[in-house]
């Protein structure tokens, strides 16, 4: 190999490793189905912070989450800090909100204050 043809080489080579140093470090995409339609279900029988389903919820800035209130009795979901509030969801209710800053949004139910969730947004 002469020196241009080495020297092209090891630039490719570099270039490599470096994409795969920052796909590593990259968090892994949230499944759409799971973490970005989340459920609200009935009593779970005293099993802590698992009426928000799933908890937490980890999305990324501007990817919208869905609440759906599964159970018969009515609920909503309200940011502890005001960020956003579904208002009373009925049966079969939907409440979306999508993320406009990074950070970690804790809500709970005004009706319940049993229940907690988290939604924790990254760039
Ligand atoms: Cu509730």
């Amino acid at each position: 190999m002469n020196r241009v043809g080495g020297w092209l080489a090891a630039v490719a080579l570099l270039s490599i490793a470096g994409c795969g140093r920052s796909a590593a470090t990259k968090p892994s995409r949230p499944t759409p189905n799971t973490m970005l339609q989340p459920k609200i279900v009935e009593n779970p029988g005293g099993e802590p912070d698992a009426w928000y389903r799933p908890n937490p919820i980890r999305v990324r800035v501007g990817q919208a989450i869905t609440w759906t209130n599964n159970d018969a009795d009515l609920h909503d979901v309200t940011a502890d800090d005001g960020t956003f509030a579904s208002g009373t969801l009925a049966a079969g209710g939907t409440f979306r909100w999508v993320p406009r800053r990074v950070g970690t949004y804790r809500y709970s139910c005004t009706l319940h204050p049993e229940m907690h969730g988290t939604v924790i947004v990254s760039p």
